[in-house]
């Protein structure tokens, strides 16, 4: 389909009855929600949406065929494009719905993907998100080679065309997993000297990261504001999630936005996902968005909790990443009552604006307490002195000067003052 105007989406979810009714309303809207979020994130326009109760999983369309008719002529009124289920579908049930409604189906592992394609800014997330593709792809056509080989009671002996092409079609997959397989291990091996090069960004990081849905591309644009500086343009290129922002002191820094944890996420999609994650790896500071608002913001907090202390057990992060973050409970504009929550944590709403500058101040007070910029002139042949920079610092700047080094890094106090005693 030409695309000439924006593609129009329509975002479906089934919601099985055991889920409980009227009760758990507030958890299938917040699911919706987050959906509705996910597809609007990759630029399409949400033309419909609904929660479809299902009284049984229908093996060839998921949805009962009162139902299926019923959406059909919802979708065309509404003119869609294509029909996201927030499921995981069969192939079979994706075949049959396109079907049926006249338009691309993808589910929920599919949207996914399509996101993290398009936000994978590392040639590691890239890979990544590559290699889970193909992996769905080629699962698919599994399913439907062994459904053709059940037919033929076990033996491929009298192939047709159809199963020549989809065994020639896995076998492309397989090699190309392959390859990309080892590629990504390259990438990995080179992994360290990027960080290295990303250090150098003469200002500090501060990493925005959460649920999606909790509001941090709002925030990003609430702190970052209408300022575009010149050194913008410097980032702009590289990535546009990537600002640089005055704090009160004056001091600057650049606010990354992230991709958000997605409920429930494919584990087929969770190397993928830590891929995309790479980035708050790097960061000086990370603010810890959460949605106040959302039935399930605790069990949100906890997860994304335990993904960074996964990362930090693997070393991606330092053991103390919890020193270097801040939580920030955003939407509070839609609380009736006030929150319950711990002494550290700021209150915010990134929509009316309520909190972000005690918020600018305390990201600015934590960047002043972690890492300040200092320079040093050092005999080219002091190695013992030099390394203690590279390992403890962010080397800024090196100018070599014949006998001499002049070395601009950037220390936490305590680095800098046991180097200092030296
Ligand atoms: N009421 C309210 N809505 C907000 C606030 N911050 C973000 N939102 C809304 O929440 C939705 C998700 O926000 P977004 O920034 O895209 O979330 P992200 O997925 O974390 O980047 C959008 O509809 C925002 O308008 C807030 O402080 N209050
Ligand atoms: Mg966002």
């Amino acid at each position: 389909m030409a695309s000439e105007r924006p593609s129009r989406a329509a975002i479906l979810l089934p919601w099985e009855q055991g889920r409980g009714g009227g009760l758990h309303k507030r958890a299938a809207d917040a699911r919706l929600g987050e959906a509705i979020g996910l597809a609007a994130s990759i630029g399409l326009v949400i033309a419909y949406d609904a929660v479809i109760t299902l009284r049984a999983r229908k093996p060839a369309t998921l949805f009962g065929s009162g139902q299926v008719i019923e959406i059909s002529a919802e979708l065309h009124e509404a003119e869609i494009d294509v029909a996201i289920v927030d499921a995981a579908l069969s192939p079979v049930q994706q075949r049959n719905l396109e079907r049926a409604f006249a338009c691309k189906v993808i589910d929920r592992t599919g949207l996914i993907l399509d996101i993290f394609g398009a936000r994978a800014r590392t040639a590691e997330g890239a890979l990544q998100v590559e290699l889970a593709h193909l992996a769905y792809q080629r699962s698919r056509l599994v399913r439907s080679w062994t459904h053709l080989e059940r037919q033929r009671g076990g033996f491929g002996f009298l192939g047709g065309p159809g199963e020549t092409q989809i065994e020639a079609d896995r076998r492309l997959i397989t090699d190309r997993i392959v390859r990309l397989k080892r590629e990504l291990e390259d990438v990995r091996r080179t992994r360290g000297l990027h960080r290295e090069a990303r250090k150098r960004v003469p200002f500090p990081v501060v990493a925005l990261v959460g649920y999606t849905n909790a509001g941090k591309s709002t925030l990003f644009n609430a702190l970052t504001g209408a300022a575009v500086h010149a050194q913008d343009q410097l980032f702009a290129t590289l990535d546009p999630t990537m600002r640089l922002i005055d704090l009160p002191s004056g001091r600057r820094a650049i606010l990354s936005d992230t991709v958000g944890f997605i409920s429930e996420l494919p584990t087929e999609l969770i190397a993928a996902f830590r891929a995309t994650l790479e980035e708050v790896a790097g960061a000086d500071l990370i603010l810890h968005v959460r949605d106040a608002a959302h039935p399930d913001s605790t069990a949100q907090y906890e997860d994304v909790l335990a993904v960074l202390d996964g990362m930090a057990a693997t070393g991606m992060l330092d053991q103390d990443w919890r020193t270097s973050s801040i939580d920030v409970l955003n939407k509070i504009d839609l609380l009736e009552q006030p929150l319950d929550m711990p002494p550290e944590a700021l209150a915010v709403s990134a929509l009316t604006g309520a909190g972000l500058d005690r918020l600018r101040d305390a990201i600015d007070a934590r960047l002043g307490e972690t890492l300040t910029s200092v320079s040093y002139q050092i005999p080219a042949q002091d190695g013992a002195r030099l390394a203690y920079l590279y390992r403890h610092g962010e080397i800024i700047q090196r100018d070599d000067l014949g006998d001499l080094i002049n070395i601009t890094v950037r220390l936490s106090p305590e680095d800098r003052a046991r180097f200092e005693h030296e």
